[in-house]
């Protein structure tokens, strides 16, 4: 038996696991209690990373789809086929036939994140997909029109806080996101424990708002008018205290006479939040020592998404609390992502797409739009694609027109362990290593962490026989596409030498070395100082950095950019001017997430699926009976795009006029290898989410508020029921 200690990859909490093993086994995953930052902290999906490792059903070596079904072939087979079809494609259509999408587990492995980047970029391609556009864009859009740099992102600071106002997000159950923070059950009862106050704002009671002082229900899709509202409070109250930001803050004054028109009592129909309550929240938030304002997934794929996060930014601004313990901060991570020019500041709208005009942010266009510029002809159409750890046809806004988009497809590649619904779709499938076969450092997550920490994990596994990483399944495609001219700068000795020098370990040494803890420091951090201490290392609380960190030109904070003022007028239209005669039955359609699932891929894990049927609707008890629906039958859902059957739940935790299924499911369509998640396979929420329906401001998708109706199915089984009408 072996004990190992690494991080956990699945979800951005970075939890350090201790790891025991006999030979090839996992024989249990624990806690680690001398993990500086998690302190042994876990939630159930950490070990189905057992599952993960052990599952007949994830790919290791590389197959090609036939009339026959999938057929193992060789890497070299398999590699030398993918460039040279890449480069027909390519060649054919030009370079931007070719399209690429990164999913979210890419962010997670260090790999993709430095060896995918690059080669991303060298493939020349403007057809760039990846999953921020089906989840973060809009903080990106915000901290690159305020800050200068799209990955400077202000991060709440959870243990410090005296007041933390959750909007759109359920941490408990996520366990944070851009919010690095294992344990956050555990740091919100210790917010309260020390006197400070959670307040949350959702459409559903979620585990994280039973945990809260107060909850209030909204209708989706409002929250900008909400904040408007608690700024048009501060304002008019003289509760505005920037202290010392003002030094280098631009545009307070233009925000207060924005803010002017949007009162609370303006805002009390569309969010169905009393006015007094607006303006209780906003006098409660002002007065708190410190108080800080996060909202994530329901606040950012919503209609506003570009508007909440530059709100919630400016809220944090104007109350003193941005860059201050207790507040919302910035990072300074080891290997520091801002210095290394691994991402560019980054930029927005410098071209639109092909087909709707959609924005790029940053070289990448919108998913919602991919499978449009599939499936309309004309030149620029995408004929081939490349997919990276992700699953669109389950996480993209009406996943079933890009399953459709995909099977027209002239080529597709994928690497990927798994034949998931998307993946089932390429003619090559390369997988990588698991999880636990490689070397690990959160390239990504250190920088949206409460805690400066750094934790570097070899691999707990050799790679079985001829494995690649993924960082070599780039590096391999990269040169053989140089080969055959498409990296036209990157050639010959050149080539080899930076392919064979720039392996994430010595990326990694040099990141650390050059970074604020490297040699600049008494720390002296490097990668050899992380392999002595594997449960990793503290580096203490985020500090006050602002105004050097900021990477505007003139170090001052636009809090009033002119894209985002100017989408000001598209909120006045459609949640100020008259309401939309709202058809009878409709009722609002919201995600949520599961606390044993991880968006599409753990499902083919047992113990992750086992008990009780967890892909259901939720809905009010009010809506239930008006519509003669009763817990535990098959409702049929129905929105502009799709149709679905679906078990309902009834329960108070939902707001009457709005319904919740979570996202992710849908194993049931034909040809994909999963056999435990075929078996709990429930359905897709985005057979019904419309990719017509977006943040017209940042390209985001707009999940929140989907217009549905629900109705008995024809076909209906009475079930048991799991919930009684209340
Ligand atoms: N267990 C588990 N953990 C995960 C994941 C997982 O799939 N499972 N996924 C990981 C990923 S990729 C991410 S990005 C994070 C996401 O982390 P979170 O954002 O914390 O997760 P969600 O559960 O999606 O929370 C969104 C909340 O927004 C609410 N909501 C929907 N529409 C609106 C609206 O218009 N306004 C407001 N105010 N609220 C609204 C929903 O009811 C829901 O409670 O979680 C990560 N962690
Ligand atoms: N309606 C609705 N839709 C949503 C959301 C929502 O809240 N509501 N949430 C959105 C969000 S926040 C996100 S992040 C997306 C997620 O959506 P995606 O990023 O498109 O997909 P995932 O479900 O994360 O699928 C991950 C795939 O990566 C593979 N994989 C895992 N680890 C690795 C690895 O190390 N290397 C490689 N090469 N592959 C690997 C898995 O096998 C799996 O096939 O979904 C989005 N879609
Ligand atoms: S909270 Fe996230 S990082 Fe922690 S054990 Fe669970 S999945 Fe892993
Ligand atoms: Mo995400």
């Amino acid at each position: 038996m072996a004990l190992h200690h690494r991080t956990c990859t699945l979800c951005e909490a970075m939890c350090g696991l201790a790891v025991e093993v006999e030979g090839r086994t996992v024989t249990s995953i624990r806690g680690d209690k001398e993990d500086p930052f998690s302190r042994g902290f876990l939630c159930p999906k950490a070990t189905a990373l057992a599952d993960v490792q052990a599952d007949p059903d994830r790919l290791r070596f590389p197959v090609r789809r036939t009339a026959g079904g999938w057929q193992r072939v060789s890497w070299k087979e398999a590699l030398d086929e993918t460039a040279d079809r890449v480069a027909a494609i390519q060649a054919s259509g030009g370079r931007d036939a070719l399209a690429v999408y990164l999913g979210n587990p890419s962010v997670h492995n260090w790999g993709t994140v430095l060896a995918g980047v690059p080669l991303v970029k060298a493939l020349g391609t403007k057809n760039r997909y990846s999953a921020t556009s089906l989840d973060q864009l809009p903080h990106h859009v915000a901290a690159l029109l305020m800050f200068g740099h799209q990955l400077l992102l202000p991060i709440p600071d959870v243990d410090r806080t005296d007041f933390l106002l959750v909007l759109g997000a359920n941490p408990v159950v996520s366990n944070g996101s851009l919010m690095t923070a294992p344990g956050m059950p555990l740091r919100l009862k210790a917010l309260r424990a020390r006197g400070g106050r959670l307040v949350v704002v959702d459409p559903r009671r979620t585990e994280t708002a039973e945990l809260a002082d107060v909850h209030h229900f909204i209708r989706p899709g409002t929250d900008a008018l909400l904040l408007l509202a608690m700024l048009h409070t501060l304002f008019a109250e003289q509760r505005v205290s920037p202290g010392r930001l003002a030094d280098f803050t631009d545009g307070v004054q233009a925000v207060a006479r924005l803010a002017a028109e949007f009162s609370p009592e303006r805002a009390a129909g569309p969010t169905c939040i009393p006015a007094e309550s607006i303006r209780l929240l906003a006098r409660e938030f002002a007065a708190a020592r410190s108080a800080v304002a996060y909202g994530r997934v329901g606040l950012s794929t919503q209609g506003f998404g570009g508007l909440c996060q530059w709100l919630l930014n400016v809220l944090n601004m104007v109350t003193g609390n941005l860059d201050r313990a207790g507040g919302a901060m910035f990072t300074r991570p080891a290997f520091d992502v801002l210095l290394a020019s691994l991402a560019g500041r980054g930029h927005f709208g410098r071209r639109r797409s092909r087909v709707r005009g959609l924005p790029e942010f940053s070289g990448e266009f919108p998913v919602a739009t991919l499978a449009e510029e599939i499936l309309t002809p004309g030149p620029g159409r995408i004929t081939g694609l490349l997919t990276v750890a992700g699953n669109p046809v389950l996480s993209a806004p009406n996943g079933g027109r890009l399953d459709r988009a995909l099977a027209t497809l002239d080529f597709m590649a994928a690497v990927d362990f798994y034949v998931n619904e998307t993946t089932r779709h390429a003619h090559l499938i390369l997988p990588p290593t698991s999880p636990l076969e490689h070397d690990h450092y959160d390239v990504v997550f250190h920088l949206l962490a409460v805690r400066n920490t750094a934790k570097y994990s070899p691999g707990l596994f050799a790679p079985e026989r001829g494995a690649m990483h993924d960082w070599q399944i780039f590096n391999a495609l990269s040169a053989r596409l140089a080969r055959r001219g498409r990296l036209g700068w990157l050639r010959g000795g050149a080539r080899s030498l930076l392919l064979s020098v720039a392996t994430p370990r010595r990326v990694l040494d040099l990141a650390l070395r050059s970074g604020p803890y490297g040699w600049r420091s008494a720390r002296r951090l490097s990668l050899r100082a992380l392999e002595e201490a594997p449960h990793g290392v503290d580096l203490g609380p985020l500090e006050p950095c602002l105004p050097a960190r900021l990477f505007t030109p003139d170090k001052r904070i636009r809090l009033a950019p002119p894209e985002l003022v100017a989408d000001l007028s598209r909120l006045r239209e459609r949640l100020l001017g008259p309401a939309p005669v709202a058809g009878d039955g409709w009722l609002q359609l919201v995600g949520r997430r599961d606390l044993r699932s991880n968006n599409s891929w753990m499902h083919n894990s047992p113990r992750l699926v086992k008990g009780p049927e967890r892909c259901t609707l939720l809905m009010h008890p009010g809506d239930a009976s008006r519509r003669g629906l009763t817990a535990g039958q098959l409702v049929e859902v129905e929105s502009r795009v799709g149709r679905l059957a679906i078990p309902l739940e009834v329960s108070e935790e939902m707001m009457p006029g709005t319904v919740s299924i979570p996202h992710g499911w849908g194993h049931g369509r034909p040809g994909v290898q999963a056999g435990v998640a075929t078996a709990h396979a429930g359905v897709s929420i985005n057979d019904l989410t419309d990719d017509e329906s977006v943040d017209a401001l940042t390209g985001g998708a707009a999940f929140s508020g989907v217009p549905v109706r629900v109705a008995a199915a024809v076909a209906d089984q009475p079930r048991k029921p799991r919930s009684a009408v209340g």
